[in-house]
């Protein structure tokens, strides 16, 4: 017995070497409610975990398995975790986003994350239900790789994390400030303060003489963030888990959901301490209110004993352009394209009178079975996009293929997008105000030949980006705007890459179909839960209605407000408030958070049915589950 075990032991330390050192690193995470006050200015309640919040650094190394059981203690809201970045092969299941790859962990219910690292570098890992991860649930992951190329130059790690706070919760944010008709142009709530490590004030003791590589990830909700370290330069090495050529910056942007590593060298004399300033990308918002400081301040601290400076003001925000760093893997350009898809962002006023987010004129709406199950229940349906429905806006990708993946912004903001399970070729961007891809006259020959990779990539207002991935990675994973505004208003679409492999080589485990029981959602069927024929999606989740043609609440709404300033204004929104083109719907009870009527105390009871326009704020995600 005992031989016969130590040889089956040995073959396979034999066929799988790799996998001799790794190890299980496992999590348990209570997910409850706890009170903190990181900007000194308010108390409120946040999401923490085991009682704490910030909550903690999920750290492990290549190879690891991690396994993480997520008991949701919130007691009113559903959750469900997304482990940014993380490519998820082989385990698409496990990728977090509710209504999408898993349900929403109802109150009560424990889900468990189980999947192998294969990559290494600085992640995040962040609520993807009901935007939620702005009331706190966010925090580093961090893969620590033996074989980091720079590990000789390296003396110390240090993990800093940029944030934005909000001093109200996303629930009543969304339901009484944004998603509401009085603000049909869209504007998204500002942020009260800039956190970094999810607090002010913050000093970093260090040595001098000493390298230390800085792990950047910006958590915020909204927020793109500009860095610079008084006195020092960093030495780019990381974005997004893709190692690079070192590259030199004075000022580093990072978008919110981005990633940026670098070296830092102390200096020899510790007569000084050094200010850090993140200075929040003030073009975002909409208006900037008189109070906000919209500059965040740390230190770098030689010596206690000494003074923190005040931080100088800099004149230009001239940050370092991540088009042009160059992988350290040197991973040539993909070929020509197998398949392009191409993006139109645009804001628009719907029925409701709200602003949404459309790609190609489709604002994203939840389906009743999240996808992956109905990609699993679908058999050689899972092949045709339309069992899918046409608000999960669903593009099926063939093993394999190189996908272009094309976004024009017809939008004028910046937008930080994100795609799920890869890291793609960033192979161009546009300046702002170039219009679309097709106009810009770049051919094949004048893109780079090693194009920079990362996760998530900032589009400019009025410009256009271009990436590259191959599909070679089974599963079904988001595109989506990383403000969780617009992902609340539905900028999102979806990669359903290799149905029939997922089919052949997934299987859901017990316990997730246990939390779709808890949480009363279908776990076969198609985007509208119909088993008997997935081509018929009558019932499918629809966002409300169009505008009558012409009929352009935000157009005229500007206009109003362009010829009549002030006072007046304000009397046409309220005009515009009573226009009777404009109907509530079952919007709001749709969107599954609190009653119009009742405040923010009231807690959503109606579990709302098919046909009704759900999951707003569920975002990628069906709408049940809260009790
Ligand atoms: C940070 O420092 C500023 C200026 O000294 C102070 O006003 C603020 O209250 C401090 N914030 C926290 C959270 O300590
Ligand atoms: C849920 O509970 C928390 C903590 O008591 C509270 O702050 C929040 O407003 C409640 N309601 C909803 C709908 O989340
Ligand atoms: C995690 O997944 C591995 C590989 O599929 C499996 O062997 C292991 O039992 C799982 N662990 C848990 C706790 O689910
Ligand atoms: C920032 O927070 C992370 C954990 O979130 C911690 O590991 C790190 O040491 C903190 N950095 C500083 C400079 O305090
Ligand atoms: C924030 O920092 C920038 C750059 O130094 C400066 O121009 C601006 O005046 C600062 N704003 C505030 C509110 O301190
Ligand atoms: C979007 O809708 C507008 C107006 O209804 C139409 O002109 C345009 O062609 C549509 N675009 C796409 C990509 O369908
Ligand atoms: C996923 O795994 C497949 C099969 O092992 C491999 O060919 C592919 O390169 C992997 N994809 C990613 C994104 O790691
Ligand atoms: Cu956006």
């Amino acid at each position: 017995m005992l031989p016969s075990f130590l040889s089956c032991v040995a073959a396979s330390l034999l066929a799988l070497p790799q996998l001799a050192a790794a190890a299980t690193v496992t999590y348990d995470f209570k997910i409850g409610w706890v009170r903190a006050n990181p900007d000194g200015a308010f108390e409120r309640p946040v999401i923490g975990i085991n009682g704490k919040w910030p909550i903690p650094t999920i750290e492990a190394d290549v190879g690891d398995q991690v396994i993480v059981h997520a008991h949701n203690n919130l007691g009113n809201q559903s959750t469900s975790l997304h482990f940014h970045g993380l490519y998820m092969n082989g385990t698409t299941h496990m990728d977090g986003p509710a209504g999408v790859t898993q349900c929403p962990i109802a109150p009560g219910s424990s889900f468990t994350y189980n999947f192998t690292i294969t990559q290494p570098g600085t992640y995040w890992y962040h609520s993807h239900t009901s935007a939620q991860y702005p009331d706190g649930l966010r925090g580093p992951l961090i893969i620590h790789d033996k074989d980091f190329p720079y590990k000789d130059k390296v003396d110390e790690e240090i993990v800093l994390t940029l944030s934005d706070w909000y001093h109200d919760e996303m629930t009543y944010l969304i339901s009484k400030l944004f998603m509401v008709k009085s603000n049909p142009s869209g504007a998204e709530p500002v942020p009260k303060n800039a956190l970094m490590n999810e607090t002010m004030n913050l000093t970093i003791s260090i040595q001098p003489e000493t390298t230390y590589l800085f792990r950047v990830i910006n958590m915020g909700a909204f927020a793109g963030q500009y860095l610079w370290f008084e006195g020092h330069t960093m030495q780019i090495v990381e974005v997004d888990g893709i190692y690079t050529k070192e590259a030199e910056a004075e000022m580093i942007y990072i978008s919110a959901a981005q990633r940026v590593s670098f070296l830092l060298t102390t200096k020899k004399s510790t007569s000084e301490n050094f200010a850090i300033v993140a200075s929040m990308d003030t073009t975002l918002f909409d208006v900037l209110p008189d109070d906000l400081n919209y500059n965040s301040t740390g230190w770098l601290v030689y010596d206690k004993s000494k003074d923190l400076p005040e931080a100088a003001t800099v004149d230009t925000l001239d940050p370092f352009d991540d088009m042009k760093l160059v992988p350290y893997d040197k991973m040539e350009l993909l070929g020509e394209p197998d398949r392009i898809v191409e993006l139109d962002v645009m804001m628009d006023n719907l029925h409701d009178g709200q602003n949404y987010a459309f790609f190609n004129n489709i604002t994203y709406k939840g389906a009743d079975v999240p996808t992956l199950y109905t990609v699993l229940s679908a058999g050689d349906d899972a092949t045709n996009p339309a069992v899918y429905g046409t608000y999960t806006h669903s593009f099926v990708l063939k093993k394999g293929e190189i996908v272009q993946l094309v976004v024009n912004n017809l939008d004028s903001g910046r937008h930080p997008f994100h795609l799920h399970g890869h890291a793609f070729q960033a192979v161009y961007r546009s300046e702002e105000e170039a219009g679309i891809w097709e106009d810009s006259g770049i051919t094949e020959k004048d893109l780079p030949s090693v194009p920079m990779r990362r996760d998530t990539l900032v589009i400019y207002p009025n410009g256009n980006i271009v990436m590259r991935f191959k599909a070679d990675n089974p599963g079904v994973w988001l595109f989506h705007c990383h403000i969780e505004w617009h992902v609340v208003s539905g900028l999102i679409a979806t990669f359903i890459e290799d149905p029939l492999e997922m089919q052949k080589t997934l299987t859901i485990p017990e316990n997730h179909l246990e939390v779709c029981k808890a949480a009363g959602v279908a776990t076969k069927g198609n985007a509208a839960g119909n088993t008997e024929d997935y081509l018929d999606l009558t019932g499918e989740n629809v966002p409300p209605p169009r505008l009558p043609a012409g009929f352009t609440p935000r157009g005229i709404v500007a206009l109003v407000f362009s010829c009549v300033a002030g006072v007046l204004g304000i009397c046409v929104v309220g005009w515009y408030g009573m226009a009777s083109a404009v109907d509530d719907g079952p919007g709001l009870l749709g969107r599954g958070i609190i009653d119009t009527d009742s405040g923010p105390e009231t807690q959503e009871q109606t579990q709302t049915g098919q046909n009704e326009t759900t999951a707003t704020t569920d975002g990628p995600g069906t709408n049940a589950g809260r009790s």
